[in-house]
């Protein structure tokens, strides 16, 4: 019934915190991956600075509409919440705002579901003005019906978009109502202001798909160890090697896209993105305000998909990767694996390969050769090499392939500049008048 939950709970970071004392309430549906939804969930309340003292588990075939488990399990959850000396419980399921009303005063504790927990973890770790913006709107789309009249509300100045603090307590129906349009209000603001900031991604984005420059983006589950490739990368072919990501060993420590320049010793470039990490059921609302962030991975050339090969669970964090990749939308983008921490390992060889699947860890200098390697393959197999005769009156062509290609060689003869560049097939296309010996 109860289990002393060890996870990842060395991931607690922000020390200042008072910890809560919680217990891990989940409803066994009969899922197949219910066991490793609830080791998560702890690892979910022990980034949220929680400690797990307890887990109830009650095999049900669907929630009780009401109370969300059933009667006698709500006594026992109340009784086992004494016992440990816990004041909170935390559920693996989204629960109804009615449910979680009923919950609470059936078990006289404070009740948080899997989707205000992951909220709650995004609003710690958001840096930027972006990430703060976009979870600061997926709360306030959680709070929106789950609004109470007894109900202290917070609405965080930080954000942007005015805001203020205010209470209503116990005010009855027209109190409510002004809370609800406030925060509907607040909505509005914070997605204008975010929408202002998401123009000028728009924007670049284009910038950089003119430059045509290839997108390779890392994507992953929370943990894996894309931003410690990302630096990887960086540090050998960054173009500025001190412009490196956060990485850290917590869940959800990069909460917004970080495009760095690679360039690679032949002179071929392409752009890398770090991206945010995924966890299972990784709330709905949350996705949405996260698309635009995300959509650097719906535009890229190749996708790396980075795997904690090490972590038991590595299979189902596939699953869950695979599962939210389709929600955002992002279907046929051609996708590599890399099964990475190979040297947690005992005895597995790396870096190793087969096909699209490569084996490695992070910060091994083989490792991101291979990688490098299989990425070239992918984004640059339909490039093509051409000598090009460029005529001296039209210098701005050579500049134009200075900036944009990669120049192998530079000659001149008597009537203009002799060039060996290898270009994408549209760059190809739009030179081909000049290529020699055509
Ligand atoms: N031993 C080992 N540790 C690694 C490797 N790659 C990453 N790590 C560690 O794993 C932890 C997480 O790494 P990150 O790069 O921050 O992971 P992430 O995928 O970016 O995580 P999120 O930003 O939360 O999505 C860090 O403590 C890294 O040092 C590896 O190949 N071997
Ligand atoms: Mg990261």
């Amino acid at each position: 019934m109860t289990q002393q939950q060890n996870g990842k709970n060395n991931m607690i970071e922000n020390e200042q915190q008072p910890t809560r004392q919680v217990i891990l309430a989940g409803l066994d549906q009969q899922n197949e991956n219910f066991d490793y939804e609830m080791t998560e969930l702890a690892n979910l309340a022990a980034a949220n600075n929680m400690t797990v003292v307890g887990q109830i588990v009650q095999k049900l075939e669907k929630p009780n509409a009401s109370t969300y488990f059933g009667k006698g399990k709500v006594t026992e959850l109340k009784e086992a919440l004494t016992y440990y000396d816990a004041d909170m419980v935390v559920t693996n399921d989204e629960l109804s705002p009615s449910q979680i009303r009923n919950l609470e005063t059936g078990t006289s504790a404070d009740i948080m579901d899997r989707t205000a927990l992951i909220l709650d973890i995004f609003a710690s770790r958001a840096k930027t003005k972006v990430a703060k913006l976009q979870v600061a709107i997926a709360q306030l789309k959680y709070q929106l019906p789950r609004l109470r009249t007894s109900m202290n509300i917070r609405l965080d100045q930080q954000t942007g978009g005015g805001g203020g603090s205010f209470t209503s307590r116990g005010a009855g129906e027209t109190k409510m109502e002004t809370n609800r349009r406030h925060i509907q209000h607040q909505i509005s603001l914070l997605q204008a202001e975010l929408a202002n900031i998401e123009v000028d991604d728009e924007t670049r984005r284009a910038h950089r798909a003119k430059q045509s420059i290839r997108n390779v983006a890392l994507v992953g589950y929370t943990n894996a160890g894309k931003s410690t490739i990302m630096n990887g990368l960086l540090e050998r072919f960054g173009e500025k090697p001190d412009k490196t990501v956060f990485q850290a060993d917590m869940l959800f420590a990069t909460l917004e896209t970080s495009v760095r320049k690679i360039q690679l010793p032949d002179k071929q470039n392409f752009l890398l993105s770090d991206t945010v990490g995924f966890v299972s059921k990784l709330p709905h609302g949350l996705v949405a305000a996260f698309r635009a962030t995300l959509a650097e991975a719906a535009d890229a050339d190749l996708l790396v998909q980075v795997v904690d090969y090490s972590d038991p669970h590595y299979q189902e964090m596939m699953a869950t990767t695979t599962a939210t990749l389709k929600e955002i939308g992002v279907g046929d983008v051609p996708m590599i694996t890399v099964y990475n921490k190979a040297d947690k390992i005992p005895e597995q060889a790396y870096p190793d390969r087969a096909a699209d699947t490569l084996i490695l860890s992070a910060t091994d200098g083989a490792s991101q050769d291979l990688l490098v390697d299989v990425i070239k393959e992918h984004i640059f197999s339909d490039y093509v090499t051409l000598t090009l005769h460029v005529p001296f009156d039209e210098g701005q062509v050579v500049n134009e392939l200075n900036e944009q290609a990669a120049v192998h060689e530079l000659d001149y003869d008597e009537t203009g500049t002799i060039l060996t560049v290898t270009l994408t097939p549209i760059q190809a296309a739009r030179f081909s008048q000049y290529e020699m010996n055509k």
